[in-house]
């Protein structure tokens, strides 16, 4: 953080866009009120409109994210106000039942006061068990996260390769843990359309991916607890939480499940299973009722989107290797298209973990 522009300076920065952007006059005055406020107390203070607004465009300016579309459909919950731990733990739990919405997921991001962080990545994660022989029960992405959870006092949960986390909030000065309530996790059972033999396999997902470690960044302030969701894409779960060898590594089994010859990679046994766990996560969120994107859909919503932003005479930041999807890439618009990286406030920043 060398060179960064002072505070006034990013102020001026982001409420010029935001009263260019929504149209708004007065642009002058409220610059002279932020001016006299930084002068007096060294702070400012956003306005609902302006965090609802900076929140909106911090997720536009995602590079990483291929979902931004609806960038303007997000729900921001203003809880500067909320500090204390429980409080906390009370309106994540409304931001997971507005964000189900029976189903129909809905964009949400809560914004809270100083000194809350979360430290979990997402509200929903699964334990990972190491035991003692090197095997791991769960998600292997999760062994030290678990692993700190139970120094803060975490007794285990039952054990299965599913068991949801507690939550570590840190607020008022101290690390509070919290179990979710059962009817706070919604989670689908997979079963494939036309292979049975796949729903033996037992296999699940949470429907709510609500990100909960990244910081956002408006007009030169940092919102170092402000979890957001939207929904899934298919491929997230089907093609690497479930698939990848260092995370569920369940390909060998579906292959099983679809009676294909494993004894050589050149049968391609890999790919065509991959495809038919697809096809399983899409089925079955489907049958369920919740919403998820397919990789074919979502990819073709972010060429409108690179459209919709040049004509509004913005540059789209992208990273070209997050934006295309882990299965057919090559099948999509954005394989065959270029991106500019980037990451221009208002946005949200990987910090680092206050654990690991
Ligand atoms: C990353 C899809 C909503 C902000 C991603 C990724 C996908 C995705 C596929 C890459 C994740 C990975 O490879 O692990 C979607 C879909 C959404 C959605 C389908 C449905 C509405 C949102 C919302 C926000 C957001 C509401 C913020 C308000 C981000 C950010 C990243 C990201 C910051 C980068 C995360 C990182 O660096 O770890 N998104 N997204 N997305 N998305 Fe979205
Ligand atoms: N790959 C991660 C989730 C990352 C964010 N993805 C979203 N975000 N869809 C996983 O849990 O698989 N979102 O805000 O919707």
């Amino acid at each position: 953080a060398a060179l960064l522009p002072p505070l006034l300076a990013q102020a001026e920065a982001f409420l010029r866009l935001f009263y260019r952007e929504s149209r708004l006059d007065g642009l002058d005055d409220r610059l002279n009120a932020v001016r006299v406020e930084v002068a007096r107390t060294g702070q400012y203070t956003l306005s609902s409109d302006e965090l609802t607004h900076g929140a909106r465009v911090a997720w536009r300016n995602s590079a990483r994210c291929v979902g931004r579309l609806p960038w303007r459909a997000l729900t921001v919950r203003d809880l500067r106000q909320v500090t204390r731990p429980e409080e906390v733990f009370g309106h994540l739990l409304t931001h997971l039942y507005e964000a189900l919405n029976d189903g129909h997921i809905r964009p949400i991001i809560s914004i809270f006061g100083p000194g809350v962080r979360i430290h979990n990545p997402q509200l929903i994660r699964y334990a990972g068990y190491l035991q003692p022989g090197g095997e791991i029960i769960g998600d292997p992405a999760n062994v030290a996260l678990t692993a700190y959870l139970r120094r803060l006092g975490w007794k285990g949960g039952p054990g299965t390769r599913f068991d949801v986390l507690p939550l570590a909030i840190e607020a008022a000065g101290g690390i509070h843990l919290y179990e979710l309530p059962a009817d706070a996790i919604h989670e689908v059972q997979l079963t494939h359309p036309e292979v049975p033999a796949l729903g033996e396999l037992d296999l699940k997902w949470h429907v709510l991916p609500v990100i909960s470690d990244m910081s956002l960044e408006i007009g030169g302030q940092v919102f170092a607890c402000a979890p957001f969701n939207g929904w899934y894409l298919g491929t997230e779960i089907a093609a690497r939480n479930l698939a990848d060898t260092e995370r569920y590594h369940q390909l060998p089994g579906v292959a099983r499940a679809l009676r294909l010859d494993t004894s050589q990679a050149r049968s391609l046994w890999q790919d065509r299973a991959l495809v038919e766990l697809n096809v399983a996560v899409l089925h079955s969120f489907d049958a369920a009722g919740i919403r998820i994107s397919d990789h074919h859909a979502v990819t073709r919503q972010f060429v409108r989107f690179e459209n919709q932003e040049v004509r509004a005479g913005r540059a789209v930041r992208g990273r070209w290797s997050w934006l295309v999807p882990p299965l057919s890439p090559a099948t999509t618009p954005v394989w065959h298209r270029q991106y500019v990286d980037g990451d221009e406030p208002p946005r949200f920043m990987h910090e680092q973990s206050a654990w690991a």
